[in-house]
């Protein structure tokens, strides 16, 4: 992995890998079905229009899910990270996490970009507001911001919608010094080509995931194990064993 010193600033992309031994189920380890429907299939505005109350099932069952889980050794071991390299001069760490749980906050990391949006905050359709929110959606409750009842929606990013914060990604992409995948299968773009868009500006890439994705040949060097295990032993070598 050459100088560890080199390294200033580090992008750090998960996927629902990293929050697998926490107990919430991956796309794929779930087969990516649910109740026979594939995830690009209800996951979409147009299911939504289609069969509002089964979306809205499907979201308040892992709402509610989440909220019964712990963030595990590698959440922790990010959040280590983080707080680490603040102290260092002139260095940057941005986590980009696909991931829609909180257990990368509860991890201790703020540096915090949720490209595909949040569980635990609704979109109010009346007001545009994103208030938090842990309860069900389905008795179409009322926006606590303007009080319309019906009109609140799971803030996530669907297929086919514009994923969160892409100019500041792409800013930090570009100012980065590594790019490292953690967790992901490299099935869904725009995040699945962030490691190309590394690779193009001479960026050194680093994939941590149980096994090869789908783009791991794009990258310089992958690791493969739980993440429990590779991102603790990850953020020892980049914190010199501190
Ligand atoms: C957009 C939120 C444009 C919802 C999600 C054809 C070609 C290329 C692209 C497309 C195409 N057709 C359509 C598209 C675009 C589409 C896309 O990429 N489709 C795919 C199916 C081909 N993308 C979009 O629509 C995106 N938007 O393109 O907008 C646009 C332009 C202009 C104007 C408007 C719009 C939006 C995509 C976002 C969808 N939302 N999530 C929700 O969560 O319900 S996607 C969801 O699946 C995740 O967020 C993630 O992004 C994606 C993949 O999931 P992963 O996190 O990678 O999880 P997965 O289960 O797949 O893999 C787990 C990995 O972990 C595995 O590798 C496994 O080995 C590993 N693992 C397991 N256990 C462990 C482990 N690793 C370590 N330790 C372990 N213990």
């Amino acid at each position: 992995m050459g100088q560890m010193n080199e390294i200033r600033n580090i992008v750090i992309l998960t996927g629902a890998g990293v929050s697998a031994e926490s107990g919430i189920d991956t796309f794929r380890d779930a087969g990516g079905l649910w109740e026979q429907h594939k995830v690009e299939d209800v996951a979409t505005p147009e299911a939504f229009a289609r069969d509002p109350d089964l979306v809205l099932r499907f979201y308040d069952m892992r709402r509610e899910a989440i909220q019964t889980k712990e963030p595990n050794a590698a959440h922790h071991a990010l959040g280590r990270l983080e707080a680490e390299w603040a102290k260092r001069e002139d260095c940057e760490l941005t986590l980009v996490t696909q991931n829609v749980d909180d257990l990368h906050e509860r991890g201790g990391s703020e540096r915090l970009i949720h490209m595909h949006g949040g569980h635990l905050t609704a979109w109010c359709l009346a007001c545009d507001n994103r208030p938090e929110w842990r309860e069900p959606l389905l008795d179409r409750p009322p926006c606590p911001t303007c009080g319309v009842a019906g009109k609140l929606r799971p803030d996530v990013v669907w297929f086919g919608e514009m994923p969160y914060q892409m100019e500041e990604i792409y800013a930090a992409l570009s100012a980065a010094d590594l790019f490292v995948s953690i967790g992901t299968s490299g099935a869904v773009y725009p995040a699945a080509g962030f490691v190309q868009e590394a690779r193009g500006q001479g960026i050194r890439t680093l994939e941590l995931n149980l096994e090869p994705s789908q783009g791991s040949a794009y990258f310089d060097e992958s690791r493969h194990g739980p993440a429990t295990q590779v991102v603790p032993e990850w953020v020892d070598e980049m914190l010199g064993g501190l």
